[in-house]
């Protein structure tokens, strides 16, 4: 259906929403039976690139120079890393430092969120090592003094990791409770539900399958609408000085 042009896509200086009808399917380098969709990457700015691994049964994911973090939405994968092999099911999770031989082997048809980045060292501590765990297994808190407002940090809150990667669940009719302006940028994946995600000075509905880039300083605000949780996995850069790797 070509909807004669219309889509709710939009791709602005500081921000990007990109919904399933405008996915464009690739394969990237190492990748068998499997293709990405490329959310977002440097050609647009970012200083990350992230995509949907969207896997057939025994499919692998290519190798990266960088370090990468994974996220099963849907399915099943194996993550082999000497030799020995772990499953990852739905919400599972893995950090992969950068330069650690790995592979990423789909156990049945799967999609699996994938954030690439190369790595910001810091010569007072060593990379941080591989994780391997399930959202299942993180506790969350209330942002700020909202509980309808959930927030689980995949990662360990240590000056090692240059990113950070959280889901954050939000009731019906719960919002943010500001708009938020800084530094970091962030690549959003809407996991479930829906609402009104206000992005520099748009409102956009937004939906579960729905992706989000937001630039540095891009002025937003989210707002759930509906009758089920909205809940979204949301990339930030995290740990290191506005002024590093200039
Ligand atoms: O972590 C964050 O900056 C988060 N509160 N931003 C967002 O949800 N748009
Ligand atoms: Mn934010």
């Amino acid at each position: 259906m070509h909807n004669l042009g219309g889509t709710r896509s939009s791709q602005q200086a500081n921000h990007l929403l990109l919904t399933p009808d405008t996915f464009v399917r690739t394969t990237l380098p190492g990748m068998k039976a499997c293709s990405a969709i490329v959310h977002v990457g440097p050609a647009l700015g970012a200083k990350f690139t992230e995509y949907t691994a969207e896997f057939e049964a025994r499919g692998e994911l290519g190798c990266t120079p960088s370090q990468r973090f994974i996220f099963v939405i849907e399915g099943g994968v194996a993550l082999e890393v000497d030799g020995k092999p772990s499953e990852l099911s739905a919400r599972s999770y893995a950090y992969l430092p950068e330069g650690l031989k790995h592979r990423v082997v789909a156990t049945k048809v799967s999609r699996v969120a994938v954030i690439e980045k190369p790595y910001q060292a810091l010569d007072s501590l060593p990379p941080p090592d591989l994780i391997v765990s399930n959202e299942d297994a993180v506790s969350s808190h209330p942002l700020g003094d909202d509980p309808s407002l959930q927030v689980k940090c995949l990662l360990p809150d240590e000056m090692g990791f240059d990113f950070a990667v959280n889901t954050m669940v939000y009731q019906p009719g719960s919002s943010l409770s500001m708009v938020e302006m800084h530094v970091m940028e962030h690549g959003l994946i809407m996991l479930e539900g829906g609402g009104i995600y206000r992005l520099g000075d748009s409102w956009y509905p937004v939906t579960v399958g729905d992706f989000i880039w937001m630039g540095p300083w891009c002025p937003q605000w989210f707002g759930a609408i509906g009758k089920v949780p909205a809940k979204y996995l949301i990339y930030k850069n995290w740990n290191r000085h506005p002024s590093a790797g200039l």
